[in-house]
């Protein structure tokens, strides 16, 4: 899968994605990352991308003649294989990005994302790109790059071969809609807390249910939204609500 990211700050892009598992997989080809310097491509003689908004108001704006031609160097890049890439503009005011969009952004072969700076970009430069509008959470930063490192970490985990045997992308956080279980390693006794003795039990059926519990009493305490479309069997389901019954927050009392 190859990501082409058009930034002002390549390096930034490149130092945190070579790093770790992204890394990895990038040396053994299975992914490739270019990022691609939009100031490369303007055509104003001081190299300026950016101007002031018509209408007035504070900051500057990212003019769109350097975008599109970057955007036009990068689909020549691609080559034509008939179909149009999508483009990803990151912005706090895009849909929220989530797990099931990372499922549907990870069938593509391509995908470029366009990172924002300053006040924004030429409303123009956004239509002519056909661009779809993503935001990673409720918050503002200083820019679209580490936005843009998020979603693509996030997508490329799901792409074969890029987790190893050990890192199942499967067992794992929002796996049937629940938060993760907690995890212990050795030793069995550290600073005087102990490793739940289920654990060390060797009796895989209890450590399963153990689990489940865990995952569906953190979920309640965390991350409450999430048992809407929870994936709970008949005992679960009971489980879970002599869980709100103890701690007076069932709807259906
Ligand atoms: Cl995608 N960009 C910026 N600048 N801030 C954000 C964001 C994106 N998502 C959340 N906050």
């Amino acid at each position: 899968m190859n990501f082409y990211v058009m930034t002002l700050f390549p390096d930034m892009i490149m130092d945190g994605l070579k790093t770790s598992i992204t890394g990895r997989a990038i040396d053994k080809g299975i992914l490739k990352v270019e990022a691609v310097n939009i100031r490369d491509y303007t055509n104003e003689k001081h190299g300026h991308v950016d101007d002031y908004p018509y209408g007035g108001g504070a900051g500057m704006v990212m003019q769109a003649q350097p975008i599109c031609d970057c955007y036009d160097a990068v689909v020549k890049k691609i080559g034509d294989e008939g179909k149009k890439p999508r483009v990803i503009y990151l912005t706090p005011q895009g849909k929220v990005f989530n797990q099931s969009m990372a499922k549907e952004y990870a069938k593509e072969e391509n995908i470029i994302f366009l990172c924002g700076h300053y006040e924004g970009v030429d409303e123009r430069a956004l239509e002519l790109l056909d661009t779809e509008n993503v935001s990673i959470g409720d918050y503002v930063l200083t820019g679209g790059e580490l936005p843009a490192m998020i979603m693509i970490d996030c997508i490329s985990r799901l792409v074969p071969g890029v987790l190893g045997k050990d890192e199942s992308a499967d067992i794992e956080s929002f796996h049937d809609n629940l938060l993760e279980y907690p995890q212990y390693t050795r030793p069995v006794e550290y600073k005087g807390l102990e490793v739940p003795p289920i654990l060390l039990s060797g009796h895989h059926a209890n450590v399963e249910k153990w689990r489940r519990e865990k995952s569906i009493e953190r979920t309640l305490r965390v991350r409450p939204d999430l048992l809407e479309n929870a994936v709970l069997s008949e005992k679960e389901k009971k489980y879970l609500r002599s869980l709100e019954e103890a701690a007076g927050t069932s709807d259906n009392l």
